[in-house]
């Protein structure tokens, strides 16, 4: 055992961190290049690690980073197809390398958080070279083969059921070698796992082991709810009115959510439970928050995505936190998300030109109020937007599958590399960066914005500290003042020693809520336009400017 592991994380961290914290998301080819290759890596990021907390007030002060892939990978799906789960891609560095990210991340406070994507490997996983050549080896059945159901009149072999790929095309492909067809959820580069067979799930919960034994503090769960399909492989029934992709035109109901998860999935959690303080959070793939809490369960977390797709309109997302409110309840531990590797970033998404960073601070005002344990998006605390990706640069793969059409939201967008200074690049890397930087990097930097003490990084910092001190934003009760009448939204965090009243309007006009009502005297702590108390706080009413965002404490 690694001298990590016998720690475990932090005491500071063992307490409930997975509930209490905030998890910041690294993309680790994107954050921070240390050898000049043009693609960020694990030393990069420890290098960067004050900036996520050094102790004080001068860093954002988060609890813990979540890693997307850092395995040996060929890169189809950049990182989510492995080929070694119990590696580190050379690109990225070493498991060395990963022991001292996880030293210097919990001498920090901070937990580290792996990425598992389990649902399926690479293509070029031993697993599978095994698997697709030999009907009787032992990797025969690790993978889901099908012989073809009888042929097409040109005698192509016909896939065993309807089922079709979320990246596009079929979710079959003719495999000469063995004369079948194998299941990819996603690129043909990513064979689905036949998580049926034994050997799977031990050979997985093997490598849930082998990272908690260096010291690992928790897990991401790619696609979890995807790992079991149904046993006959029975065709999806189409779903009315469909939809432009194949995807969005059947109902999935035998390609995912299995019941055969459950019990996979507790064996799971009782593994990492094992271990103090570790956690888990799984990403539902095409979920609702309903589902997500149904799996929630404490120190495993869910992704619930509905705030991602909202537009900045106080209707719209009052009406989505009340149904993740609905669903969870007050038993269940929600997540709050409004980004990720996967999604447009809300300085784009919810703005435009000069309103930009008003709502990037506002949309992070609700991030870190909202109840629930916050995933904070590399780059979003600077108010990093998606950048153009033209044709010739796409990476990411079923975006340069549907080019032109508008079926499908390049990711790469949300992708850009981390713009730490005004030096070339960014600072990111001193080589070519391997996807284009923001072109506003020059001024929108970590460095230009940590001396500006009205930028989005440093109401970020002072909205996290003040989180950090706060029982109420971070375990207490949520109750509603105003649910998006007149575009504002208004709510309470409420714990047994201290209350908070959040209030933020989403117009562009200035608006107020009346406190008439309110018990306690109300204190200013955070504006995000900058306001008094004095200003803010006048004749029993909170006064707001446009897109302001202010949080109160009630005395
Ligand atoms: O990409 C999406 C929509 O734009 C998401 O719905 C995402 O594809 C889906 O939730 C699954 O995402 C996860 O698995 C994929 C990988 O490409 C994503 O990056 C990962 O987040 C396959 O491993």
């Amino acid at each position: 055992m690694t001298e990590a592991a016998e720690t475990g994380p932090p005491a500071a961290l063992r307490h409930d961190w997975w509930r209490r914290g905030v998890v910041y998301q690294v993309y680790p080819r994107s954050f921070a290049d240390s050898d000049g290759d043009g693609v960020g890596d694990l030393a990069g990021i420890v290098a960067h690690l004050d900036h996520l907390n050094d102790g004080t007030p001068g860093s954002l002060g988060v609890d813990a980073l979540w890693l997307s892939p850092i395995y040996p990978s060929p890169g189809f799906d950049v990182g989510y197809d492995v080929a070694d789960y119990v590696s580190v891609d050379p690109v990225f560095g070493s498991l060395g390398g990963f022991d001292r990210i996880v030293t210097e991340a919990h001498r920090r406070g901070i937990a580290v958080v792996l990425d598992l994507v389990m649902n399926h490997t690479s293509h070029l996983h031993a697993w599978f070279l095994g698997s697709r050549t030999d009907r009787h080896g032992p990797y025969a059945d690790w993978y889901i083969w099908r012989d073809p159901v009888g042929r097409t009149r040109r005698g192509r072999p016909r896939p065993p059921n309807n089922w079709v790929s979320f990246f596009g095309g079929p979710a079959w492909t003719w495999e000469p070698a063995r004369g079948q067809f194998y299941l990819h959820t996603f690129l043909p580069q990513q064979p689905d796992l036949n998580w049926r067979h034994p050997a799977v799930r031990a050979a997985m919960l093997d490598v849930v082991r082998f990272w908690l034994a260096r010291g690992v503090d928790g897990f991401r769960l790619d696609v979890f709810n995807a790992f079991f399909k149904d046993a006959a492989l029975r065709s999806n029934p189409r779903r009315f009115p469909g939809g432009w992709r194949a995807w969005d035109r059947q109902r999935h109901v035998y390609d995912k959510d299995q019941p055969e998860m459950a019990d996979l999935l507790a064996e799971f959690r009782a593994l990492v439970d094992g271990a103090p303080g570790r956690m888990s959070v799984g990403e539902l793939f095409a979920g609702d928050p309903r589902e997500a809490a149904g799996y929630a369960a404490p120190r495993h977390l869910i992704f619930d995505f509905r705030l991602i797709g909202q537009p900045w309109r106080a209707d719209r997302l009052a009406r989505a936190i009340d149904e993740r409110e609905a669903a969870f309840g007050p038993d269940r531990w929600p997540t709050v998300v409004l980004s990720n590797h996967d999604q447009p970033r809300p300085s784009t998404r919810l703005a435009r030109g000069a309103d930009r960073d008003h709502v990037a601070k506002a949309a992070a005002m609700l991030l870190l109020t909202l109840r629930g344990t916050p995933f904070l998006y590399y780059g979003d605390e600077i108010g990093l937007g998606d950048i153009h990706v033209p044709r010739r640069e796409i990476v990411d793969p079923p975006a340069r599958r549907y080019w032109p059409l508008p079926l499908w939201w390049n990711r790469d967008q949300c992708r850009a590399p981390m713009p730490w200074s005004a030096a070339p690049n960014g600072g990111f890397t001193t080589g070519r960066p391997w996807l284009r930087m923001a072109p506003d990097a020059p001024t929108r930097n970590v460095a230009a914005q940590a001396a500006d003490a009205d930028s989005v990084l440093s109401f970020h910092r002072r909205l996290l500290w003040l989180r950090g001190a706060s029982a109420a934003l971070q375990t207490g009760t949520f109750r509603w003042l105003v649910a998006g009448e007149r575009g504002v939204l208004a709510y309470f965090r409420e714990a047994p020693e201290e209350r908070v009243l959040m209030a933020l309007t989403t117009e562009d006009r200035a608006a107020t809520v009346d406190l008439g009502g309110v018990q306690g005297r109300p204190r200013l702590l955070l504006s995000s336009a900058g306001s008094s108390e004095e200003r803010v706080i006048a004749e029993g009413r909170v006064n707001l400017r446009a897109r302001e965002a202010v949080l109160l404490r009630l005395e």
